[in-house]
């Protein structure tokens, strides 16, 4: 039997990096570069699986973290798996929980051994080690799984940052020990803030492991954009070239641009359907604010270069109503259009690459031309 976790490199830039590739999973093949929506609770909100479909996605994120809380993953491995659960038949990565236990919670407890929290639903104490984050995420069933991680803040002092990096290594080594199912691709996490040597000595530290994909986490965390892309520029190029390279909750637009150029291949970020909710709509001509007046009596779609199901059916106008009155539709319709705004750069980038276009492709957004490469 093949390896089902097969990463085809179709065409690599020889000016950036940047790559085209295809990822072959149990529930089908990704391509990459690839943007995965964000389903946290086993919901991309607002947003039906079908539609997800229709505008392009093809691989889909949920977290550990939230699942555990609610509804438990006993609860989602009796109603078949996530997939079932959320009635999305195509690939799944879920994260691990490690992200979102220092981002969300009043921590209690760090040691090598585990991480004690308490819910931000409840207020129990609840306890995550290694072990526990694989055998949540083997009950959850998803495709792709990650190792639990720390992910202290950019600005913490050195000697956090080293302490985090080897924590990371050494959970890394007990998550790939105990991870059972060989129909799950188990990613690696390097960390290590903006500092060469701390991603260095990280990155070594997982090497070995031989994860079929490895993360990069630890940004997009209150570091400026330039330090970000900095740090990817010698940080991608100390990960195998043959694996898929996942840059986590990255991000804007411009950064999933920037982090192709370096040589990432998988990205999600809250931020489509969040803006949406927000009432902001990304546009390929610039962000675009739907409770503004000036929309009140505009007849035209939202973007005349999209085709997605929102802009070939309301007018700016209706939007705008939608959210003045706040109507549900109107946060859903932006979701859809938001994320298709997602699928359309990464579809184009994908075809610059293979067309050895993608610095003009590049050049061409930076100038407020983001519709075609
Ligand atoms: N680790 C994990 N999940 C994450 C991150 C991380 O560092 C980030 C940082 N941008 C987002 N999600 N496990
Ligand atoms: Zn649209």
């Amino acid at each position: 039997m093949p390896h089902p976790f097969r990463f085809e490199l179709l065409a690599v830039d020889e000016r950036t990096g940047a790559r085209a590739g295809l990822f072959h999973t149990p529930h089908g093949i990704v391509e990459t570069p690839c943007f995965m929506p964000v389903g946290t609770r086993g919901t991309v909100k607002g947003v039906w699986p079908h539609q997800l479909r229709e505008i392009g996605a093809q691989m889909i994120l949920a977290n550990t973290y939230h699942l555990a809380l609610r509804p438990g993953e006993e609860v989602v491995a009796g109603l078949g798996d996530l997939h079932e659960f959320m009635h999305w038949d195509g690939p799944i990565l879920t994260d691990s929980g490690g992200f979102q236990v220092f981002s969300l919670n009043t921590l209690r407890e760090l040691t090598d051994d585990h991480v004690v929290f308490r819910s931000h639903i409840d207020g129990s104490l609840l306890e995550l080690t290694p072990e526990r984050a694989m055998q949540i995420q083997e009950q959850l069933g998803a495709d792709c799984i990650m190792c639990l991680d720390e992910c202290p803040p950019h600005d913490a002092p050195r000697e956090q940052l080293i302490a985090a990096v080897d924590r990371t290594t050494a959970w890394a080594r007990r998550c790939r020990d105990s991870h059972q199912r060989d129909d799950q691709a188990l990613f690696g996490i390097v960390q290590g803030a903006t500092d060469r040597e701390l991603r260095e000595r990280s990155a070594e530290g997982l090497r070995p492991l031989d994860f079929p994909g490895y993360a990069v986490g630890g940004l997009s965390v209150g570091e400026s954009p330039e330090e970000m892309y900095a740090t990817l520029d010698f940080t991608v190029p100390l990960l195998p070239e043959d694996r898929p390279r996942y840059l986590m909750g990255v991000g804007r637009p411009i950064d999933i641009l920037e982090g192709v150029l370096r040589g990432i291949d998988l990205f999600d970020c809250v931020m489509p359907t969040r803006n949406a909710r927000n009432a902001t709509a990304f546009t390929s001509r610039g962000p675009v604010k739907m409770r503004n007046l000036k929309h009140q009596n505009d007849v035209e779609p939202l973007d005349p270069d999209c085709d997605c199901p929102t802009c070939r059916s309301f007018s700016r106008g209706y939007l705008r109503h939608l959210f003045v009155t706040g109507e549900m539709l109107g946060g859903m319709a932006l979701s859809v259009h938001n994320l298709a705004y997602y699928q359309r750069l990464v579809r184009d980038l994908r075809t610059a690459i293979k067309s050895n276009r993608v610095l003009e492709f590049h050049a061409a957004h930076l100038a407020g031309q983001a519709d075609g490469p």
